[in-house]
């Protein structure tokens, strides 16, 4: 299996109410930021009021995966790490995952990348945080890649959260899988990426929302965290 997200990732990052716009999550990018952005004028979104929040995968297999540097710069726009994520910043610091071709999964990209490049790059993705806690007028919800292996959100705080969980949290897709319906504790809701779906999917009060704005034949869902409903 994989080794776990290692140190330089703090594991939460908590954002308060947002009072003066929306706040907007979308799934995996995958190095397709000018559809993003088509799809950010789409919904009129307004970088002075709102927040967009992406839950992972953003870069690998698209053609702008270099240009996730300039969008973390944007005070508007957070992220969380997910699995490609990792991949990227390990390879780029050459000390890739044991097992895991990077190259086979979208990574051929960063050899294109100058040395200086590589190094922002894995430095900006090293820093990302595991999961985005956001408060909401109706309670918190949480962010986090591909899943979360706990019936209670507050085992992510806990000193007892293992690598394994971090991993878990990377790649699993098990509560999916098992179309496992029973909502997670202490959080109003959790958002994850990672599967590629039709339609955004609810489990109990875990939403999938990546519908392959990356794909061909895909678009980008962005669930408004405060309605959970997808913004218009
Ligand atoms: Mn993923």
């Amino acid at each position: 299996m994989k080794s776990g997200t290692e140190s330089g990732n703090c594991r939460v990052r908590r954002f308060g109410l947002n009072a003066r716009g929306r706040d907007l999550a979308v799934g995996d990018i995958h190095g397709h930021f000018n559809r993003l952005d088509a799809a950010l004028t789409a919904i009129g979104f307004s970088p002075g009021r709102d927040r967009l929040f992406a839950v992972g995968d953003l870069v690998d297999r698209g053609p702008e995966s270099a240009d996730v540097l300039a969008w973390l710069e944007r005070p508007w726009f957070h992220a969380i790490c997910g699995n490609h994520d990792l991949m990227t910043w390990r390879r780029a610091l050459n000390d890739p995952i044991p097992d895991v071709d990077h190259l086979a999964h979208g990574g051929r990209w960063l050899d294109a990348c100058d040395g200086p490049t590589r190094a922002r790059i894995a430095a900006c993705l090293r820093a990302l945080p595991l999961a985005i806690e956001v408060e909401t007028a109706n309670g918190v919800v949480g962010l986090v890649h591909a899943d979360f292996p706990y019936d209670d959100w507050q085992a992510i705080h806990g000193a007892a959260f293992s690598p394994e969980d971090e991993d878990a949290c990377l790649w699993s897709i098990d509560r999916y899988r098992m179309q496992y319906a029973r909502p997670i504790r202490n959080v109003r809701a959790v958002v994850h990426g990672h599967m590629t779906l039709r339609e955004p999917t609810q489990l109990g009060n875990v939403y999938y929302i990546d519908t392959g704005g990356w794909q061909d034949g895909g678009r980008f869902t962005l669930l408004d965290l405060h309605t959970l409903k997808p913004g218009r």
